[in-house]
């Protein structure tokens, strides 16, 4: 995700780290390629020119100018704008006084309306809403079946009855009604382009549910395209949110970037993946570091969370804290990621090297891992800095590995081991001076 800006942003400042003391112009420099990066990343051009105007208002001015570390100063600049443009805080979804909560999709056509329908309808479910879905896409075969299969799957009713696909929605109402649902999820039909019988039907639609939310999903691959389409929903329909999908994909992050600011609309989630439970609640400053390349610690703490049982975190914390993570947590650590999602993904919420980021972590990797540390006596796994060179010989015997796997997995583990001391203890100094979140560059 973004990886392309990403890397460039965290040239220009490394870059600019090197130069010691801040001058006007290699402020002045680096804003320049800033802003050459985020056009480069498909970012609309007049939200580049405020963005960059605003950040050089703030860079140059004689508190920045005289701070110590000035390089830190602009990429806390940068993120701070960067969390305005994205909107600021998360905007929850609404709910209306009288339920069910009608909840609209609309959007072009492949843009995820479908997948998203399913993948809010077990988020919600998951927090103990009774959902219905409702197929109205009528036109595109088997359009409903999918959505069929993708509701069956999750234990979920779905209902595509009716003839059009406003029947169908006056229809869903009924039954939402009927069996007491919480929350009615409307999947509608989409189009290659905008067109008027669409708008006329969704409009349609709308009058007839009264929705609550009328929420957009974009593909985030569309680039630019993206902020126009949802700028001719919104002035048709009324969009009171939008929803990023494909984020996963290698999208130029453009879309993303401008279409808050370009349409007024919240973005309220992000969809990163096929998979139903690929859905995020968005969060502007989560968002904004991880464009920075600052990884998205929060994130990924709340998704190991709902995986991980709680007391089981506490006790990491904790040892964390005592500096007595050994080789037995690692293992552990690593068999409960697996649980979580595939490595490589995880590492996206990290703020690790880019290089990093392509390490290849297969399965056949972690059996490896899992085997060597299987290999070791307790006394090794909790004091790894006993393994000297004849054990690590044995370990690899025993293993079936070689020394040098060895060697890379201690290597690795204390990297992991230093790297999660700094976050936790970062974390727990924002903490206490009020920040949110343990990201925040000081
Ligand atoms: N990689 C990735 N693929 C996604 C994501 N969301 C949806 N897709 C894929 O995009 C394709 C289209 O998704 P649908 O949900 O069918 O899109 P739609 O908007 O309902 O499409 P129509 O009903 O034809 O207008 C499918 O192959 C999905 O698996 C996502 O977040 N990441
Ligand atoms: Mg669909």
């Amino acid at each position: 995700m973004f990886s392309n800006l990403t890397n460039k942003l965290q040239t220009i400042f490394k870059n600019l780290k090197g130069q010691g003391v801040i001058s006007e112009s290699n402020i002045k420099e680096g804003l320049r390629e800033i802003q050459l990066a985020l056009l480069e990343a498909d970012v609309n051009y007049r939200i580049v020119k405020d963005f960059i105007d605003d950040v050089a208002q703030e860079a140059l001015g004689q508190k920045v100018a005289k701070s110590i570390t000035p390089s830190q100063k602009l990429v806390k600049i940068v993120h701070d704008k960067l969390i305005e443009l994205l909107g600021k805080e998360n905007s929850p979804l609404k709910y209306s006084s009288n339920p069910p909560d009608v909840i609209m999709l609309i959007g072009l056509q492949g843009s995820g309306k479908t997948t998203t329908s399913s993948k809010l309808a077990k988020f919600l479910h998951d927090k103990g809403q009774n959902i219905l879905l409702a197929g109205t896409d009528t036109q595109r075969p088997a359009a409903r079946e999918q959505l069929q299969f993708l509701g069956k799957n999750l234990g979920i009713p779905v209902i595509t009855e009716g003839k059009t696909p406003l029947d169908i929605a006056i229809n869903a109402v009924k039954k939402a009604n009927a069996i007491s649902a919480d929350t009615l999820i409307i999947d509608t039909q989409g189009r290659l382009h905008i067109n008027e019988e669409l708008m006329d039907e969704l409009a349609n639609i709308k009058k007839a549910v009264s929705p609550c939310e009328i929420l957009l999903v974009a593909d985030a691959m569309t680039g630019q395209d993206a902020v126009n389409i949802a700028k001719s929903f919104n002035e048709r329909l009324g969009i009171t949110g939008v929803i990023l999908t494909k984020l996963d994909t290698d999208t130029r992050g453009g879309a993303a970037i401008s279409i808050r600011k370009i349409t007024g609309v919240p973005i309220k989630f992000a969809a990163a993946g096929e998979k139903t439970e690929d859905l995020e609640i968005f969060y502007p400053e989560r968002m904004a570091s991880r464009i920075l390349g600052m990884g998205d610690i929060l994130t990924l703490v709340e998704k190991a969370e709902s995986e991980v049982r709680k007391d089981d975190t506490e006790k990491l914390v904790k040892k964390l804290k005592a500096e007595t993570l050994d080789l037995e947590d690692f293992l552990s650590q690593l068999r409960q990621m697996k649980k979580i999602g595939p490595l490589s993904k995880m590492l996206d919420y990290l703020p690790v090297e880019p290089s990093l980021k392509n390490m290849d972590i297969s399965e056949e990797r972690y059996k490896r891992i899992e085997a060597i540390i299987l290999s070791m006596t307790p006394e090794e796994r909790t004091n790894p800095r006993i393994i000297d060179g004849s054990r690590r010989k044995r370990i690899a015997e025993g293993s079936g590995t070689d020394v040098q796997d060895i060697n890379q997995l201690l290597k690795q583990f204390y990297s992991v081991r230093k790297f999660i001391k700094e976050m936790v203890n970062k974390g727990t100094r924002m903490k206490r001076k009020g920040f949110s979140s343990p990201l925040i560059p000081p």
